[in-house]
């Protein structure tokens, strides 16, 4: 069975029969990709370099330097796939919410969500204006890449999470305050940040973004309970939309064991990503039958010496089973003080020892019973 054949109709895309691609979509390909969250930014010295001479926003918001910064890790690591150098606050960020990203912190609101009213302040997003520097660097990387392009947003908790604490948070209290105490807003600032990251997931993708990760990073801070009442339907109603589009669909949290089977629940997902708590054998069991696995190897263990980190890449490779849906990265993002040379010996390691079996993966029926 050929891509094609599968979803006659849906054109081919130019990464259709990437490795990546191919194993989001569970198809059998012949190494199991690669690729690291963060995998563009602070451990590079390229990346230093550029931004010793403008601030994070002037990176994203110049098309010429962004797609640089996209292609760095590509050349020096060798991975298969590229993420667009953005933010998950970008969007909102453009519609003048007041966000900032302050260098050693992360993005931090001069005026924090606080009031029913503050939720007007999220206008519907008009992409090719809004955007417009966005969606010219994915324009740039689609021409020039030659591996497939991964298209991000956050997922409306997490950014709400910015919106409404002000800044990162460990607590994430006033975020749930606002959720319990005021259910009908709650609902109301969920689906304007829904719109706002399917609009700009979507015009990703029309400018030739191969697949799309949407990042719940803070989810995990939730009771299951709670993820599916007041999460879930808005992540939800961006995913199934973008499914539509043809392009699989990533979905990733920091600290979800308990979420993983909800997060590609009904087909929500192509790929669920776990972070590096949880043993991948034990994901398998958790995430339904027919969805692909993203991960985990813990970021940290890249900052000790080569063997440690070997034995822990072949460890989560065999965690995997050699399963054909199977998508190699970190359980979170690259930490800034890892060596590059490191990352440089895991993608060769993985390309190396992560041949494919020819049997889907564990989550799926055997082909041969
Ligand atoms: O000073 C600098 O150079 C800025 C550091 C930095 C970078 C390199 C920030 C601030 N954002 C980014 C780029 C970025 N952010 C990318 C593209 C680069 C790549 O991955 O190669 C992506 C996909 C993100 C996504 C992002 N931003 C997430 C989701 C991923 C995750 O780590 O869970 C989150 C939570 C953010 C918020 C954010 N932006 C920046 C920081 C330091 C943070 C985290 C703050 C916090 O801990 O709450």
């Amino acid at each position: 069975m050929t891509v094609t054949d599968l979803d006659a109709a849906v054109p081919a895309r130019p990464h259709d029969d990437s490795a990546f691609v191919l194993a989001c979509r569970g198809l059998p390909h012949d190494h199991v990709p690669v690729w690291f969250m963060r995998q563009a930014g602070r451990a590079l010295a390229e990346y230093r370099a550029i931004r010793a001479q403008h601030t994070f926003e002037e990176v994203v918001h110049t098309p010429e330097l962004a797609a640089e910064v996209t292609l760095q890790p590509v050349r020096r690591y060798g991975v298969d796939a590229a993420i667009l150098f953005s933010d998950i606050v970008t969007p909102v960020q453009a519609l003048g919410v007041g966000v900032e990203i302050e260098p050693g912190v992360g993005p931090v609101v001069e005026q924090p969500f606080r009031t029913p009213a503050d939720v007007d302040r999220l206008r519907p997003l008009e992409p090719d204006t809004d955007l417009a520097f966005v969606l010219e660097t994915v324009s740039i990387l689609a021409r020039e890449l030659p591996v497939p392009l991964i298209g991000f947003a956050g997922a409306p908790f997490t950014v709400a999470s910015y919106l409404i604490e002000g800044g990162p948070s460990k607590s994430y209290s006033r975020t749930k305050a606002l959720m319990y105490a005021d259910e009908a807003t709650w609902h109301v600032l969920m689906e304007r940040l829904a719109d706002i990251t399917l609009v700009s997931l979507t015009a990703q993708v029309e400018r030739g973004a191969s697949a799309v990760q949407l990042f719940d990073s803070w989810a995990g801070a939730l009771h299951p309970e709670d993820y599916a009442r007041y999460v879930l339907p808005h992540s939800r109603r961006i995913l199934d939309a973008i499914g539509e589009l043809g392009v699989p669909r990533i979905h990733f949290g920091v600290g979800t064991g308990e979420l993983l089977g909800a997060m590609a629940a009904e087909g929500a997902a192509d790929v669920v990503g776990v972070d590096w708590r949880v043993p991948l054998a034990d994901a398998r069991r958790r995430i339904p039958t027919g969805v692909g696995m993203q991960g985990n190897l813990e970021p940290a263990v890249c900052l000790g010496p080569w063997e440690g980190v070997e034995r822990r890449v072949l460890d989560v490779l065999a965690a995997a089973d050699r399963a054909v849906d199977h998508v190699f990265n970190l359980g979170h993002g690259v930490l800034p003080a890892t060596d590059p040379a490191i990352l440089r010996n895991v993608v060769e390691l993985v390309h190396r020892e992560g041949r494919v079996g020819d049997r889907r993966g564990r989550g799926a029926e055997p082909a041969d019973g």
